[in-house]
């Protein structure tokens, strides 16, 4: 876009420029890209947010406040991206999110509160998504589309051609978004996927989203590799794609914003593979220690902000600051909630139904 056309922003950045005497860009460049000031702060806060939030819950993970931890720091441009394109609401009109356990950033993005993932990492019985009954990240909202994360990997994508077919048959321009690993490319759920997105005279509108952190659990993508990018795959199935460096957010912005705009407007698939960091391993079962020698996406922004005079030194540390305590306080919250009862465990297996004439109010499958 050229710079002529971004809108004038910034009275913000106008006093700030008084305040710390820097003359600031209305934009940032990057990979070739442009992006208005605005909406660079925007992500950035929300990027800070999501570092915040995935850092309190590992440490919850190692003081025993909460559980088993997994998440995505390293993901975090990609995620606040994505969320803050999604057409959020219920049913075909809107985007499905069908996502796998690296998501908080993009959860964050469309308004979920902090104490929200913070609940099910301690696993309370008020956490919205499961009852304290799954892991962290394996959110469940259907109010926003956000189909049920499950821990069996790749499955997304199938669940995905579903929601998609809705979709098309309901001539919305609501599409179907699904997120996974590059390890689990491998499994028979993404081929199907390409398969049923792009039947010829058939094509449905699935965002498959890739985001390759280089490693499956303890395997590296380079020993189960030979294609350059995973995103090559979808050429023989005619399915547009494109990849992206993940640690750039104003590149992977642009690269969203095309992929959502090709499959909102054609009703067809789109593959994009986002490049990211994993900064802290696969999970707390190997420790979630910080790795170094990854780049890592909110200090790598953060500087190109300060560079850009649209972010002062100060500000960004106030802006940290507060990310820090409100994740503090969420997680100070949750601590005093009630965790489930034994005599729980058969209940809301499956949501209740007034179709169901048998179980209307809570079908847990089993004999009463
Ligand atoms: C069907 C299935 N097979 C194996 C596993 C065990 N498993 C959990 S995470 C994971 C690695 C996934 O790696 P990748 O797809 O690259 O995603 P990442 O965790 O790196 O984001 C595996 C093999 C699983 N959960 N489900």
């Amino acid at each position: 876009m050229p710079a002529s056309d971004i809108p004038p922003n910034h009275r913000d950045d106008e006093e700030r420029s008084v305040a710390y005497g820097v003359k600031p860009s209305r934009f940032v460049e990057s990979g070739g890209e442009i992006l208005d000031a605005e909406r660079c702060l925007e992500i950035y806060r929300l990027m800070v947010r999501t570092r915040a939030l995935e850092e309190r819950t590992i440490k919850m993970s190692k003081s025993g406040e909460g559980y088993f931890w997994v998440g995505g720091p390293g993901e975090e441009a990609v995620n606040v991206c994505l969320g803050l394109m999604i057409k959020k609401g219920q049913g075909p009109a809107f985007d499905y999110l069908h996502l796998h356990y690296r998501n908080a950033g993009l959860l964050l993005a469309m308004g979920m509160p902090m104490v929200d993932h913070m609940r099910q990492m301690a696993m309370t019985a008020t956490d919205r998504h499961s009852m304290g009954r799954n892991f962290v990240g394996h959110y469940a909202i259907a109010a926003w589309n956000v189909v049920p994360v499950t821990s069996v990997i790749e499955v997304q994508y199938t669940m995905a051609i579903g929601t998609a077919m809705v979709q098309k048959r309901f001539e919305s321009d609501g599409v179907s978004v699904a997120v996974g690993g590059d390890a689990g490319t491998a499994q028979g759920d993404f081929s199907s996927c390409m398969i049923w997105a792009s039947r010829p005279g058939q094509e449905v509108p699935v965002l498959m989203l890739v985001t390759n952190n280089g490693y499956g659990i303890s395997t590296p993508a380079h020993t189960q590799h030979s294609e350059e990018h995973i995103s090559d795959r979808a050429t023989p199935f005619g399915i547009r794609s494109d990849n992206v460096n993940g640690n750039d957010p104003v590149a992977t912005w642009r690269a969203l914003e095309r992929a959502f705009n090709y499959c909102r407007r054609s009703r067809r698939p789109y593959m994009l593979e986002a490049a990211v960091s994993r900064l802290h391993g696969h999970s707390s079962s190997s420790g979630a220690a910080r790795v170094g020698g990854e780049p890592d996406v909110v200090k790598i922004f953060e500087d190109q902000l300060i560079g850009s005079g649209i972010l002062h030194r100060e500000l960004a540390e106030m802006i940290r600051h507060d990310a820090a305590e409100e994740a503090d306080a969420a997680a100070e919250q949750v601590a005093t909630e009630p965790r489930p009862l034994p005599s729980d465990v058969e209940k809301h297996t499956y949501a209740p139904s007034p179709v169901d004439a048998i179980y209307p109010d809570d079908y847990t499958g089993l004999p009463r």
